[in-house]
């Protein structure tokens, strides 16, 4: 798998929809194991991942179908604050190893973290750096 991130921000359906459009998905994670890879970059900032609560009455499902068996909530979230949040960012800091959750309004504009196939470019016949823009981690 691929994960990548934008310097152009969408809202949390835009992002899903532009990871979909490459055969892939808004990144889910199911262990601390899986975040190591995004911690090797000196980024720092705020992205979507693929965890957002569609329908308070059953909570926070990934988007991709993964069951949801690890969660790695900032302290205090999630606080669905003014009972409008219910999409996942994940607060990305170069300076602590610890990226933790929150949740937010699905129209506030994010970068974002996509999963796609390993092989994925390759089939397409595509050199990752020339993808823009930045970020491509094989898991
Ligand atoms: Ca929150």
């Amino acid at each position: 798998m691929f994960a990548r991130e934008s310097s152009d921000a969408k809202t949390w359906y835009e992002a899903r929809d532009f990871c979909m459009a490459l055969g892939g998905d808004l990144l889910s994670i199911h262990s601390s194991e899986e975040l190591k890879p995004i911690q090797t970059r000196r980024e720092s900032g705020r992205a979507w991942i693929g965890l957002s609560a569609p329908d308070p009455t059953t909570g926070y499902v990934w988007s991709d179908g993964s069951p949801l068996h690890f969660q790695h909530w900032e302290d205090g979230e999630p606080n669905n604050r003014n009972n409008v949040e219910s999409c996942t960012e994940i607060l990305l800091t170069h300076w602590h190893s610890v990226w933790k959750w929150n949740d937010v309004h699905c129209e506030s504009y994010r970068n974002w973290l996509c999963q796609i196939r390993a092989g994925y470019f390759g089939k397409l016949n595509l050199k990752r750096p020339n993808i823009p823009p930045v970020l491509c981690l094989e898991f």
